[in-house]
């Protein structure tokens, strides 16, 4: 396993299912990353002493994902100045709404880089990461380029069946 540039912090071990999406794409690339628990609210001096000692312990890009009144991904952002990641989970009654909101109404000057609820919202979160790291890695932004291709030519299939 490569060393984690990557750090994955969740509120709780119900989001684990679906932030182990980001987990796997950055495996994918030989990206190391590393999953952790540590809420904003109740556990608020773990998630702090996370985001303090983030960039000395060699992460590039932290990525925060939660349901409900989700602040975690904004107080990791209060704390690093590495860029952070939102991923709002949808496990409240109001299937994520709430969370996607509390993450990306930042006020100005910390901003969280806010995806969309659930799995592709984990996903597109990695995707992200790895874009960022790209942009000091020629091979990986080559290797993102042909994941681009190759997403073209999938659609490209689906037109000639629907077609045919
Ligand atoms: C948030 O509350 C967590 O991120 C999780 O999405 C949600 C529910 O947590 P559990 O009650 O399942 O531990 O802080």
């Amino acid at each position: 396993m490569s060393t984690p540039v990557v750090g994955i912090v969740m509120g709780s071990d119900s989001d684990l299912p679906v932030m182990q999406e980001t987990a796997k794409v950055l495996e994918e690339y030989g990206v190391g990353c590393e999953l952790v628990i540590a809420s904003a609210h109740r556990a608020p001096e773990k998630a702090a002493q996370y985001a303090r000692s983030a960039r000395d312990r060699g992460l590039k890009v932290v990525i925060g994902a939660a349901g409900y009144s989700a602040h975690l991904a904004g107080v990791l952002a209060s704390l690093t100045t590495l860029p952070v990641i939102g991923v709002p989970l949808a496990g409240s009654p109001l299937q994520g709404f709430d969370a996607l909101l509390a993450m990306g109404q930042m006020p100005s000057g910390i901003p969280v880089a806010t995806m969309t609820v659930g799995a592709a919202g984990a996903k597109n979160a990695a995707h992200f990461a790895l874009q960022i790291l790209a942009t000091n890695d020629a091979d990986l932004a080559a290797r993102l380029a042909t994941y681009r291709e190759n997403l073209a030519a999938t659609i490209e299939k689906k037109d000639q069946a629907l077609r045919a």
